[in-house]
């Protein structure tokens, strides 16, 4: 039955309903788990930008053909050294991390410092649940990757860079790790078509129409370029997340992501790297407990009325946990629509 009322889920009951859908459209077992608790934990949350509202793009992308729903992750032979591999095998890029995670905490515990490197993947999702996944096992974490080209280098005015996300997380042993998780653009490119979706206008100094001028219109924003945060800074923040998760890990960069897939209504195809760096290994020999020293600067920035980044995060997903997560009459319909309809709800 299509809802046509608001509708209040269990954590649970919304994973789910994910998965049961990813499952009718044609994803397996292992690529449905993984992508059901990352799009669940993104609703929960409250990033709607990489939520729900990006099963519709799940769905696009396997109906045109250009992920493969069945494949399974593939570690690559071990060589005992900080580099680990894992080829995502043209299946989406969130098994392929769960699957390298555990060697690289053991790698980054032997070494102090190790990388994972997933080729070949579908990549839709934020980053900060793998770097949540680092902090919870005492490591700081790094992660990057590009999408593809729809953000114009400060100076230009057509599409090159990706919106290329930048994670970081730095462990806390008594409490919630302090994480960001940020698009190199000034906004991911979701905020934006969700805007379109919502009618309304695109904030001033976000993007440019296919004419190279400011716009506050969202159709004429994503038919042109975004602009990247703070100018020439996120301009080449982003360029080097195109070199050293792409160029230097052997994959695409976002201009070749946006020439292969032909469409940025499909979700990229591309690499991802995520280093993995262990702060007592750093610190080795030096003076004072770096765990302790990083909450003495947290405590500044608090002690200023500043707030950490994922403060509002964690705060929806406190709410979430206890009250669960409502959607909207819409949403809960296009839910069950796709749960009905499969690929078929695709248009
Ligand atoms: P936002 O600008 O919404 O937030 C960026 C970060 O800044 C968050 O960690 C946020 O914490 C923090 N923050 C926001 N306001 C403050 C404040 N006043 N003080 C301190 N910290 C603050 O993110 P974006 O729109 O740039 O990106 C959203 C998501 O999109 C990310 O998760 C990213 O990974 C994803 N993305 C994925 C792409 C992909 O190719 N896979 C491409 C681009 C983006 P909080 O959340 O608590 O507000
Ligand atoms: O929101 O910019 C974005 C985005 C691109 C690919 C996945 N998310």
């Amino acid at each position: 039955m299509i809802q046509t009322t608001p509708q209040t889920l269990t954590l649970d009951q919304l994973f789910e309903r994910i998965n049961a859908i990813l499952r009718r459209a044609g994803l397996n077992a292992v690529q449905a788990e993984a992508l059901g608790r990352v799009i669940a934990a993104g609703e929960r949350d409250g990033c709607k930008s990489h939520g729900i509202y990006r099963i519709e793009g799940v769905l696009r992308t396997l109906k045109a053909g250009m992920v493969d729903g069945t494949a399974l992750p593939v570690l690559q032979p071990d060589d005992g050294r900080a580099i680990i591999r894992v080829a995502a095998g043209r299946g989406f890029s969130c098994p392929a991390f769960d699957l390298g995670l555990p060697l690289l905490v053991d790698r980054t515990r032997e070494l102090g410092l190790a990388a994972m490197v997933v080729n070949d993947c579908t990549h839709f999702s934020a980053l900060w649940p793998e770097v949540e996944a680092l902090t919870a096992q005492g490591l700081a974490g790094l992660v990057m990757c590009p999408s593809y080209a729809s953000v114009a280098p400060t100076g230009g005015s057509r599409p090159l860079l990706g919106t290329n996300p930048l994670a970081f997380g730095w462990p806390r042993p008594q409490g919630l790790p302090y994480v960001f998780d940020f698009a190199t653009s000034v906004a991911a490119r979701g905020e934006i078509e969700l805007l379109r979706r919502a009618g309304k206008p695109v904030p001033a100094g976000w993007a440019i129409d296919t004419d190279g001028q400011p716009t506050d219109d969202p159709a004429a924003a994503l038919a042109g370029a975004m602009l990247p945060f703070g100018g020439h800074k996120g301009s080449a923040i982003g360029t080097m997340i195109e070199l050293l998760a792409g160029v230097m890990i052997g994959d695409l960069t976002s201009p070749e992501v946006l020439e292969q897939l032909g469409s940025t209504a499909l979700a990229p195809f591309h690499g991802e790297l995520i280093i993995a760096m262990s702060p007592e290994a750093f610190a080795k020999g030096r003076p004072g407990d770096p765990f302790a020293r990083a909450e003495l600067l947290f405590d500044a920035i608090t002690g200023q009325g500043a707030r950490l980044p994922s403060g509002r995060r964690f705060a929806a997903r406190a709410k979430a946990q206890t009250d669960g997560v409502t959607l909207t009459a819409d949403e809960a319909g296009q839910l069950d629509r796709m749960l009905e309809l499969g690929l078929d709800a695709i248009g």
